[in-house]
Formats: structure tokens, sequence, C-alpha cells
């Protein structure tokens, strides 16, 4: 098909509902660029270099995906990649009205380059990044819903805290 696609996102740390998404995309598009990006309405816990390394780890096997970050707007990233379409995933209603402010934003910022969703598989519905963190702060195992290599750093950081 030939398309390139960008995976935005925080993945503050990545878990294994962004990397299902990945994956699942990766079997559509002929390149994906991962990039970790600043959601300004997040304080972050691992810097980009942490999460950018964490993610080249576990797609390591993925030959066509690339980890990469970016400090400006998604919009010019995906342009300087030459990329067709910008790929999100969605668990429930509620990420419905934030996805389509922001691509409806990226759409009007450039019209040729299109949102594409792809739905969470079911047993990954509830996680996300911030559900990680709080167990992981309680010392409790993330084994789950993280890579064993995300589940290590995770308690290396709060054990350092
Ligand atoms: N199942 C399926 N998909 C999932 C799951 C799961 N369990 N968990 C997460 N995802 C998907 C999310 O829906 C999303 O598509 C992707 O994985 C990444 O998720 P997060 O939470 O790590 O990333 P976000 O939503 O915080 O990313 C927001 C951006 C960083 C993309 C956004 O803030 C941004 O574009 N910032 C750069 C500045 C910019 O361009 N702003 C203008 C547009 S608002």
């Amino acid at each position: 098909m030939g398309k390139i696609a960008v995976c935005p996102g925080s993945f503050d740390p990545v878990t294994f509902g962004h990397l299902d998404i990945i994956q699942r995309g990766s079997n559509v598009f002929e390149q994906i660029y991962v990039v970790v990006l600043n959601n300004q309405a997040k304080e972050s816990l691992f810097d980009v270099e942490e999460r950018v390394s964490l993610l080249k780890q576990v797609t390591s096997t993925m030959p066509n995906v690339t980890v990469e970050s970016h400090q400006g707007l998604l919009i010019e990233y995906a342009k300087q990649k030459n990329a067709q379409v910008i790929l999100r995933g969605l668990r429930a209603v509620s990420d419905f009205e934030y996805e389509m402010k922001i691509g409806s934003i990226n759409k009007m910022m450039a019209e040729h380059i299109e949102t594409f969703f792809m739905m969470t598989s079911s047993e990954y519905s509830f996680l996300s990044s911030s559900i990680v963190k709080e167990i992981a702060k309680y010392d409790a195992p993330v084994d789950q819903l993280v890579p064993a290599v995300v589940a290590s750093a995770l308690h290396k950081k709060y054990a350092s805290k």
C-alpha cells in the first residue's frame, strides 16, 4: 500500500496497549514513525530520552517501525516525514471528544494528512500509562500491563524517588 504513518503519543511509559496499536499498524502501513511528543496537559514521569529508549527496546523486532522524539507540533513532524496518516488508538467513548478535537485541528493545519483510528484490543481497553504508574507507585506488579524492561524501569524510578 506504500503509506507512511506517524504514531504520536506521550508514551510515559509505553504499555501493551500502545504496543498493540504499533504492532497492528505495522502490519498495515509500509513505515511507521512512533514519535514521543509533549502533551501540555500531562506532567511526565520519564524524560523524553528515557521514553524513546524504552520504545526502541520494545519495538526492536519490528523492522518497519522507527522511534523518534519531536519538540514542536505533531503536524510539522508528520510533514517532515512525508506521512499521509496520523495513527491513533481509541479505547472508550471518553477518548472520542479529545481525539475529535486534535484530529480536527491537525486536519485544519494540513488538509492532506488524515487521522486514522484503530480500536483497542478488548483486553487493553482499560489500560493507560496513568493506571500503570499508579500501580507501580505502590510497588505492586505491572508485568501484565507493560513489557518487562518497562516494569523494571518503573520500579527503579519509584525506588529512587
Ligand atoms: N489501547 C489502544 N490505544 C491506546 C491504549 C490502549 N490501551 N493506550 C493508549 N493508546 C493510544 C492513545 O489513544 C493514543 O492514540 C496513543 O496510544 C498514545 O497515547 P498517549 O496517552 O501516550 O499519548 P497522548 O494522548 O498524551 O498524546 C497526545 C499528543 C502528544 C499526541 C498531543 O498532545 C500532541 O500532538 N502534542 C504535540 C503538540 C501538538 O501538535 N499540538 C497540537 C494538537 S493538540
